[in-house]
């Protein structure tokens, strides 16, 4: 039979279901719908063992997402939301992916499951092996496991030729560990999840301030008259977020939405750790909601700018914060030159919003000194992706509105340990200092050219250019775009590994021989030679804190992360001055070596002991800019989109539904959004489907146009929706197979995958 079967998913439909559109989010609902999970999954005792310590100061952080905990008091058993639960329930799960499921379900078999029947097998208990030319998986001893990489590894004529992969729930010892591995093999391929994900973001905002995160802490949203919520679902992602949104509100500030929908959780909201609150109508939210179209952001914000310099012109410092212009900044004059070119007349239709609104946010902005700027994936998967973060920037430093309390950027990051990873070297682009640090420390020559990031590693394995492809977590296949593409790299490939914890598509589209190397999970205890361990990360807003599981391991055959890459290591490595065995007998090692060639990790294990962790500095919230080029913050001129589509064509943007965690499907429903038991829809608005002569649950083909190639998608299910004209949603990942994989962001290379240009074709 033949191995590695088809890539995309099967169009099966599954039954949908459309009920109303909530009025609120959270409540008693998103409480139950947790337990359910829990209860199906991990089962009620254990289930609330579990969740008791999420979020606990010693306690595991949550899987799920990268939002911070209080630094203060935190409420016992409700540090966390419904889809954190989730996350830990499809983690701890009772299910597990033994020898015995390999033995008995091919591959060819296991294609034809789709990536929520695939996620729900389980837990992988052993680590397998996929010969060459087979269809099964076999158990294989965790040596021979590193032999087989040992020796394929040094094969390669250079090690360029292998692609080191990471997803973000990878911790600081283990993201630490496996960089230093992957320069002293010899490369910095180190791709990330970062690269299609807040890329932008950290481009962006290095140039333009100095450091590639956020401002912001947990505790500015208390001080705050403004919030803006720009290309971001916290309902759904980011939950715990409107508990400080809530915050913002209960002291006077106000809230502004910018987003093509009207995302439920951002307009009414009751609190889940508020039992009081449950009952009643749940706290308004957003004050002005701006429905922008899709890739409209850089129009509005540059109308925005027009109008406040408007305002300034006949109104002298009745807008611009000059002190801190003069002071801060460098490069005003040609932005005021810029906005000149550019007439409101021409922007607006852009926007798809009327200038009376757009006023009103103007006049927000104008008649508030503290602003944060919230943003996520709607801005940062766009071909001008960078220009939206930086036209972001531009407002807040004419308003001074950063470095001091309230206010600030908040590039809002997705996995737990996203940042924590960059921190750690975890970059295909590394800075000269931190690899001339590790060449002090740890006695080696580091590789000094630059490596590939997601979409270079997939082109350099579809050219043969690389042939040995090692995943630290994640769902390469299935989280990269272009699905049919991808899948032909990756089998080009002589061997592809991945680190997992569960079943997914990235162990059924393979290279010609395959390993799946099973490990611990946050919720698992992990012990080493000196004893029980715990694990460090960094959320969201630059706190690095201690993780530690409570569970017992699923199996007694799982190695940590960090014990996975000390055996490689050991395995590969012909001259290596490290000890590795020496370093992952306790963690302490580890951190202590962190400290030495990573700034900011002074004291790091004394410091990870206290209670809450602590704060990695950070110079744009100490309002210090020198590390920039010119030493000041800098203003920059960005262009809006310069997308045109042709009459049959509409803009396509991947988003998540509320039942899934990126690649990993939890359930079939879209609660928020009203759309229940299916997956392959395309959200439209209904004078388009009337313009199309479609009509509500048509079955249809997507087909994306990227210079002259074609891509398409059968089988999804138009539903009315209320997004502007054009427009349209689908969800990630059964979109992926029409992003183009050069269709990326400039300068970031992050794939454009919330600008899909795409024609719709009835079946
Ligand atoms: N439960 C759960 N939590 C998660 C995840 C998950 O899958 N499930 N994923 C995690 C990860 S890795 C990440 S990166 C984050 C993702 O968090 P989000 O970025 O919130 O996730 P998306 O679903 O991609 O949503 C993007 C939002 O941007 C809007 N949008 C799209 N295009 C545009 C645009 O052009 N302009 C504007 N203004 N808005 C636009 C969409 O309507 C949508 O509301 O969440 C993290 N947390
Ligand atoms: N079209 C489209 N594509 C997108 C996006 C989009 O919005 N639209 N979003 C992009 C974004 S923001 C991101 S971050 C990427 C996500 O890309 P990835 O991070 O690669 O994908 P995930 O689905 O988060 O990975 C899930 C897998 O991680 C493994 N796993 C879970 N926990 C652990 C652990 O503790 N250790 C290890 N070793 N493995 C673990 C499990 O086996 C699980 O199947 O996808 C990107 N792709
Ligand atoms: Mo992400």
């Amino acid at each position: 039979m033949s191995k590695n079967p088809k890539e995309q998913p099967p169009e099966k439909l599954t039954g949908i279901r459309l009920t109303e559109i909530p009025k609120t989010s959270v409540g008693v609902k998103a409480i139950t719908t947790a337990l359910t999970h829990i209860k199906n999954e991990v089962g009620i005792k254990k289930g609330i063992q579990l969740l008791s310590k999420l979020n606990q100061t010693k306690g595991f952080d949550c899987p799920g997402c990268a939002w911070p905990d209080p630094d203060d008091k935190r409420a016992f058993l409700a540090e966390y939301c419904e889809n954190g639960a989730k996350a830990v329930a499809e983690e701890a799960t009772k299910n597990k992916v033994s020898p015995l499921f390999f033995a008995t379900h091919s591959l060819q078999e296991l294609s034809e499951l789709s990536d929520y029947e695939i996620g729900k097998s389980g837990r992988i208990t052993h680590p397998m092996y996929l010969p060459e030319g087979k269809d099964n998986y076999e158990e294989i001893s965790w040596k021979d496991a590193f032999k087989i990489i040992a020796e394929q590894l040094n094969s390669l004529d250079s090690p360029d030729e292998a692609i080191f992969y990471t997803s973000g729930r990878t911790s600081n010892e283990a993201a630490f560990l496996y960089q230093l591995f992957v320069r002293q093999f010899g490369t910095n391929n180190l791709p990330d999840c970062s690269n299609m994900c807040h890329e932008s973001s950290g481009v962006a905002l290095s140039e333009t301030l100095g450091i590639g995160k956020g401002s912001v802490t947990l505790d500015d949203f208390n001080h705050a008259d403004l919030v803006i919520v720009i290309g971001q679902n916290p309902g759904t992602n980011h939950p715990r977020m409107l508990t400080a949104l809530g915050e913002t509100k209960k002291r006077g500030g106000k809230i502004m939405t910018i987003n093509p929908l009207p995302e439920v959780g951002l307009m009414n909201f009751k609190d889940p750790q508020n039992p009081l609150k449950w009952i009643g109508s749940g706290q308004d939210l957003t004050d002005l909601f701006l429905q922008v179209k899709i890739n409209g952001d850089v129009a509005l914000l540059k109308i925005i700018l027009k109008l406040m310099k408007e305002k300034e012109n006949t109104e002298p410092n009745s807008v611009f914060n000059h002190q801190f212009i003069k002071e801060k900044t460098a490069g005003i004059d040609d932005l005021l030159k810029d906005l000149d070119k550019y007439s409101i007349d021409k922007l607006l239709p852009q926007t798809g919003l009327s200038l009376v609104k757009i006023k009103e946010a103007a006049e927000l902005i104008i008649n508030n000194k503290n602003i944060i700027i919230c943003w996520a994936m709607g801005l940062t998967q766009h071909k001008n992706a960078v220009d939206n973060i930086r036209e972001i920037v531009n407002i807040l430093l004419l308003k001074g509105s950063i470095g001091k309390k309230g206010a600030g950027t908040c590039p809002v990051r997705g996995h737990s340990n996203v940042q924590g990873d960059r921190t750690m070297g975890i970059w295909e682009r590394p800075k000269d200092n931190f690899l001339d640090s590790l060449e002090k420390e740890f006695n080696f020559k580091a590789p000094r050219k630059h490596g590939l990031d997601v979409v270079d590693a997939i082109e350099a394995m579809h050219k043969k250019k690389a042939k040995v492809f090692f995943g630290l977590g994640g769902n390469f296949i299935s989280a990269t775009p272009d699905t049919t593409f991808t899948a032909e790299a990756l089998r080009k490939c002589n061997l592809t590994v991945q680190v997992s914890t569960k079943l997914n598509k990235s162990h059924l589209i393979t290279g010609k021989k395959a390993l799946i190397l099973p490990c611990l999970g946050r919720t698992e205890k992990d012990f080493q030679s000196s004893g029980e361990q715990f694990v460090s990360v960094e959320n969201s807003m630059g706190v690095v804190h201690q993780s530690k599981g409570t569970l017992n391991p699923c199996s007694e055959s799982l190695l940590s992360e960090p014990a996975i890459v000390a055996g490689i290591a050991n395995a590969t490595l012909k001259s290596t001055s490290t000890n590795w065995s020496q370093l992952i007998s306790n963690y302490d090692f580890i951190r202590d070596k962190i400290e030495v060639t990573i700034t900011g990790f002074n004291d790091y294990n004394k410091r990870i002991r206290n209670k809450g962790g602590f704060y990695l500095p950070n110079n744009a919230r100490e309002n210090n800019f020198e590390p920039t080029k010119t030493g000041k913050a800098n203003f920059s001129l960005n262009k809006p989109s310069e997308i045109e589509l042709q009459n049959n064509q509409f803009l396509m943007m991947t988003i998540r539904t509320h039942d899934q965690y990126n690649t990993t499907i939890y359930g079939l429903d879209d609660r928020y959004r009203g759309i229940l038991n299916e997956r392959r829809v395309i959200l439209m608005n209904k004078n388009d489907i009337k313009s199309l002569n479609l009509k509500k649950f048509d079955l249809v083909d997507l087909i994306s146009h990227f210079n002259q190639e074609k891509r398409k998608a059968k089988g999804f299910l138009v539903i009315p929706y209320d997004i502007p004209e054009r427009c349209t949603a689908t969800y990630f990942p059964e979109a992926n197979v029409l992003v183009p994989l050069k269709s990326t962001a400039d300068i970031s290379n992050t794939p454009a995958s919330k600008t899909v240009i795409i024609t719709i074709s009835k079946r």
